[in-house]
């Protein structure tokens, strides 16, 4: 039984979606990003870094970091496919757009939802969320460049459609991607729509059904 400490929309999203596909039991744990809980010297003790998601496994050991924690969960649990073969050439790509979207997209997300933090002394905080979300935009596109087929790999579902679906929703520019990234957003739906995935999908970014 795994414990998932996160928040409706947040990176536990990706977890969740995870977990969901690999039909493991799991209970959540809600750190109120509105209320700032993910600051508490409490949550602080699972993760230093004050963030979530953190997963805490049934031995009472904690995983943070969200792309570690989904390699983990797919090591914990074999033979789900959602990760091709280790050394194969797929493995490469996957482990490539898993890791771009975990270091070169996930970081931006801090400056859009907290620029005061990266802001010089006068330096207006707006400027620098709207330079942040230039690069996002711009980063976003090299993914939508390279769906390569009914998924970001092919026609393979893996690990890397349900963080892309994930992220895609954030940064309040998911109605940017409907309308300025087709194939993201097409895979972004088709992975809500999934028969494991659609109740936590929903929990996360469809909270008014
Ligand atoms: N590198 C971390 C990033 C985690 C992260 O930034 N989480 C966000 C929520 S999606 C958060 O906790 N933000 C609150 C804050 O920065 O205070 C990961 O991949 O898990």
């Amino acid at each position: 039984m795994y414990e998932l400490y996160g928040d409706p929309g947040s990176g536990s999203a990706t977890v969740e979606l995870l977990l969901c596909e690999l039909g493991v039991k799991y209970g959540t744990r809600d750190i109120s990003l509105h209320d700032g809980s993910q600051r508490s010297d409490q949550y602080a003790r699972l993760n230093p870094q004050r963030k979530i998601p953190a997963l805490v496994t049934g031995d009472g050991n904690v995983v943070t970091e969200s792309a570690a924690i989904l390699l983990w969960l797919l090591e914990r649990h074999p033979g789900s496919g959602l990760l091709p073969e280790p050394g194969s050439p797929d493995r490469a790509e996957a482990l490539r757009w898993l890791l771009f979207m975990a270091t070169e997209l996930y970081p931006i997300i801090e400056m859009i939802d907290y620029p005061e933090r990266f802001a010089p002394d006068r330096c207006d905080p707006e400027a620098l969320r709207n330079r942040a979300l230039e690069h996002w935009h711009r980063r976003w596109r090299i993914v939508e460049d390279n769906i390569r087929g009914r998924w970001l790999m092919g026609e393979s579902f893996s690990i890397c459609d349900i963080y892309m679906a994930v992220v895609s929703r954030w940064a309040g520019q998911a109605a940017w991607v409907a309308e300025n990234l087709p194939e993201t957003e097409r895979v972004a739906r088709a992975v809500g729509a999934r028969t494991r995935c659609r109740a936590a999908w929903k929990r996360h970014f469809q909270p008014e059904f």
